[in-house]
């Protein structure tokens, strides 16, 4: 930290509003005034937890100085604002990041120095919380930095979960959780608005009222109140919102009458039953307890969030509203389908509370919503029980049924009557609802006499699927595939259940939708919305992702920020970062390679240590640093890693000594990643992982050749430190499956080179950093339909390579069989799907591509070269330049800079 240059070109504005002097003796003066008077321990000692709650208070004095700056200017000249809902928000520690933004950072090193303290340490105290579960909930932490970076008038809104994820604990059995309490201590960042909450309405039922409109009676309330959390903009004084939510029963529902006569539980039922929709995020869903709770979660989000905007829209618009103009004040932006409900709770709230026609409702909604998909997994398009969703919140149904309705007779007046099975395939297609019987009006129109009643068993006796339809029923009966996301289990075969489609929804609901890169968007509208794209061609987009340089190169990584500051000769990459693209020049200068190797082993060594602290282990920093980071599921992979290590393994084991130093580059093999609670097959993963660890860490032949590390309890903190010591990080998707990743963006900008599929977002890295600086293998996307097909029809011969692998491993080297994990790789009886991820058909590229990449590390000229010009080569990636976009083509608001 001590080295991060501090710029001393920037203006003092950004930060002039800070209620104390920018300089180190006010700040320390600051931080001891908090220790006193903001106590949160007691008075007698000052140590690290402590200093970091005093010192997180007084950054955020500075941020809520600058927040209500910033709130009162919108207020004043109400722009057009953009609202990022989302049900994950991975913000990572606050600290380093906001005295970073606010260029306040030399000045905290300074006072923290001269309390006895050093600024990593105190920020190293804070918990990171892990209110996301990965790239989705990453990346919307990411564009809010940019939003406020960028001067955007927008917000982000979630909800403000009690429990983070989960702790992920290595024990000899795999993974364990625990759960996260992340709010243990109290979190010094938000600020909560006790005259900002609104009530939230579950179960009840619909009636006329005497005014002729639908109203929504009975049923449960609870109220749901809101916590800011500031998000400071970097080098402005721009400091936007990040709303979260937490839910509470009113203060009625204490039932102090049974509390008294001792029935204590039944009295507090109500709290409780309110304040467990914020306990954690993706509560287990395999009951219908767990099922209405997600969804509960859902329309939390939606409904407090809609409501503070209508009022703000209604504030802003002071005596003169014009419901017309919502569409040009606000844009919702619905982060994958989680916050779909946005669409009938607009509806009910324009029509049912404001008195607005459904017509007008309806074009108003379609103009302020738009939708981003994150994924193409089957499994992932959520689904809701229309019966459920029917209790849980009755009116939504109602409007939901009369879309779907809208949708049928758009479909029918585009498609005809004429052919009633291609009608009757455009409306199994794009209808919202599936299962249900088609709206009364449209009764008729396409059951002819040869028509037979679609039912499950009709559908599996059908011969016409073609091999992709095939895979992702299996795909989508594989219960073990738990993954996050509502997974509906079909229950008995001739009654298919009811259900809502919530993507559908929201393509037909919003005016935009967006894919995250740009083979991914091609997928989206080439397959999993193609018949919506025949229709409404225009409102397809791609939005390929981004990443902060702030926190992901600046404040990760001072050692190469300061080089590349000094070579380039400005800091303004850090905002600009097309100026990366000048250290091409220098990428064979001597003096910046060796400047560039130097960088590289100090941030090596931190994980040299982070390593010993966490796992025990002692590794050599000259190894290669070979990472995959990231969520822990079969199409990302990691399970071909793993088994190309124990071939690696194989192979060294076979050689004599000198054989294998010559034949190898010594490696260190780093692996991070949750696995999601009820995902068995990803849990075995983790467990084969840090079982082929402990065999080849404790094998002296081996020694520092080849390390496997598996790193507890991935989160922010860990990639921050991870990331800038890496040298090759695998990105190994089975290709059209990973939507675009961002990891990779931020691997790629800390010079690290990336060894992957042409999958998401590495087709474009490859582009941006030049072919020869990425390491590629494995099936195109356009084979991956045939290979399938190849498979599931037995056609497929796997190469000798990975049958020896399999047999090493099934030989009990690593001290079980592995029959579940190895089976799913072929398809034995019980297992399920045959390698349906394709780790055998990539496997022989895979091993050889990791051969060219031992012999370019052997060459550490040209492997700097190519780690600069990976770095040079990644300033498309910067989420400023997605952000940009997103305001252009999606939201349609302006900057707005303060005075
Ligand atoms: C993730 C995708 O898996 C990843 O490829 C993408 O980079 C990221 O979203 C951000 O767009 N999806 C999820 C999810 O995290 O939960 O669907």
């Amino acid at each position: 930290v001590a080295d991060v240059v501090i710029d001393s070109e920037q203006e003092e504005g950004f930060r002039s509003l800070s209620p104390f002097g920018p300089d180190a003796a006010s700040v320390a003066s600051s931080i001891k005034y908090h220790s006193e008077f903001t106590p949160l321990f007691s008075p007698e000692k000052f140590e690290l937890p402590k200093a970091f709650f005093a010192t997180a208070q007084t950054v955020r004095d500075a941020l809520i100085v600058n927040w209500n700056a910033t709130y009162e200017y919108y207020n004043r000249v109400n722009p057009k604002q953009a609202y990022y809902l989302s049900m994950e928000f991975l913000q990572g520690r606050a600290l380093s990041n906001a005295v970073g933004n606010l260029g306040l950072t030399g000045a905290y090193a300074d006072a923290l120095k001269s309390l006895g303290f050093d600024l990593e340490s105190v920020a190293g105290q804070e918990p990171d919380p892990a209110l996301g579960n990965g790239g989705l909930g990453r990346l919307a932490s990411c564009f809010l930095d940019s939003m406020a970076t960028l001067n955007y008038p927008a917000w982000g809104y979630g909800l403000r979960y009690k429990y983070g994820l989960f702790k992920q604990r290595i024990t000899k059995d795999g993974q364990e959780e625990a759960a996260e309490d992340w709010l243990e201590l109290s979190n010094p960042w938000e600020i909560v608005r006790n005259d900002v909450s609104y009530p939230v309405k579950f179960y009840g039922k619909v009636v006329l009222g005497s005014d002729g409109k639908r109203q929504w009676i009975g049923g449960e309330d609870i109220v749901a109140v809101a916590y800011d959390v500031p998000i400071p903009g970097y080098k402005t004084k721009t400091t936007i919102n990040l709303r979260l939510w937490s839910t509470k029963a009113p203060s009625a529902d204490f039932d102090l009458s049974s509390y008294n006569s001792g029935r204590h539980t039944e009295a507090a039922e109500a709290l409780f039953n309110a304040e467990k929709i914020c306990y954690v995020l993706y509560p287990g869903d395999e009951s219908n307890e767990g099922k209405a709770l997600r969804l509960k979660q859902q329309y939390t989000l939606c409904s407090a969030s809609l409501q503070d905007i209508v009022a703000r829209f209604e504030t802003r618009s002071g005596g003169s509203i014009n419901w017309e103009e919502f569409p040009e004040k606000v844009a919702v932006q619905m982060n994958d389908t989680h916050p779909t409900l946005c669409i009938p709770e607009l509806m009910r709230i324009l029509m049912d509370l404001k008195g607005l026609s459904w017509e007008d409702a309806w074009k108003i909604t379609q103009r302020t919503v738009a939708y981003t998909n994150h994924t193409v997994l089957p499994e992932a398009l959520e689904k809701w029980s229309l019966d459920l969703m029917g209790k849980l919140l009755p009116r939504h149904v109602e409007i939901i049924e009369m879309i779907d309705e809208e949708l049928v007779s758009t479909i029918v007046s585009e498609y005809g009557t004429e052919d009633p099975d291609l009608l009757k395939e455009k409306l199994k297609a794009m209808r919202i609802l599936e299962n249900v019987e088609l709206p009364s009006a449209f009764a008729d129109v396409i059951v002819k006499p040869k028509d037979k009643p679609v039912t499950a068993k009709n559908t599996e006796d059908s011969k016409e699927e073609d091999a992709q339809t095939v895979v992702k029923k299996e795909q989508e009966e594989e219960k073990e595939t738990a993954g996050k996301k509502a997974e509906v289990i079909p229950e008995p075969k001739v009654k298919p259940p009811k259900m809502v489609r919530m993507a559908n929804l929201a393509v037909v609901g919003g005016h935009a939708v967006n894919g995250v890169a740009e083979i991914h968007s091609e997928i989206v509208k080439k397959d999993v919305f193609n018949e919506f794209v025949k229709l409404w061609p225009d409102k397809f987009q791609n939005k390929t992702n981004g990443v902060t340089p702030r926190r992901w190169i600046s404040f990760c990584n001072p050692y190469l920020s300061d080089i590349i500051t000094k070579w380039i000769g400005t800091q303004d990459w850090v905002l600009n970062t097309e100026k990366l693209a000048e250290l091409r020049k220098f990428a064979d200068d001597e003096d910046l390679q060796s400047e560039w190797r130097a960088a590289k082993k100090k941030n090596k060594l931190k994980v040299v240590s982070l390593i010993k602290e966490r796992t025990g282990y002692t590794v050599n920093p000259d190894a290669m640093f070979d990472i995959q980071i990231k969520r822990i599921h079969e199409y990302k992979r990691q399970l071909l890693n793993i088994l190309g290590i124990v071939y690696r393994y194989k192979k060294m084991k076979e050689m004599s000594a000198s054989e294998r130093e010559k034949a190898f580059v010594p490696r260190v093999c780093i692996f991070g990643g949750k696995a999601f609670a009820t995902y068995v097959q990803a849990k075995r993963i983790v467990k084969f992982i840090t079982d082929v660890g402990s065999t080849i860490n404790n094998d002296s032949e081996i020694g520092d050749l080849l390390k496997v590390i598996f790193v507890p309890d991935y989160n922010v903190s860990v990639a921050e430190l991870l990331i800038p010591a890496s040298e090759l990080s695998q990105h190994i998707s089975t290709t059209g499956m990973e939507a675009s990743g961002t990891s990779n963006m931020k691997f790629s900008m800390n010079g690290c080179i990336l060894i992957g599929t042409l999958d998401g977002a590495n087709v474009e890295i490859r582009e941006e950093v030049g072919e020869e600086n990425f390491f590629l293998f494995g099936a195109k996307a356009d084979e991956i339909v045939n290979l399938r097909k190849e498979r599931a029809e037995g056609k497929f011969v796997p190469d000798p390579i990975f049958e020896e692998v399999k047999r090493y491993v099934r030989s009990g080297v690593f001290g079980s069989n592995y029959d579940e994990l190895i089976g799913s790789l072929e398809g034995n009886e019980g297992f399920g799907r045959a390698d349906y991820f394709l780790v055998g058909k990539d496997f022989p590229s895979y091993v050889e591509c990791q051969e060219k990449v031992d012999e370019a590390y052997r060459d550490q000229k040209k492997w700097t070269r190519m780690s600069i010009l990976n770095t040079a080569g990644s300033f498309k990636f910067s989420s400023d330049r997605t952000i940009h976009e997103y305001a252009k083509d999606i939201w349609n608001i302006k900057q707005v800079e303060l005075p």
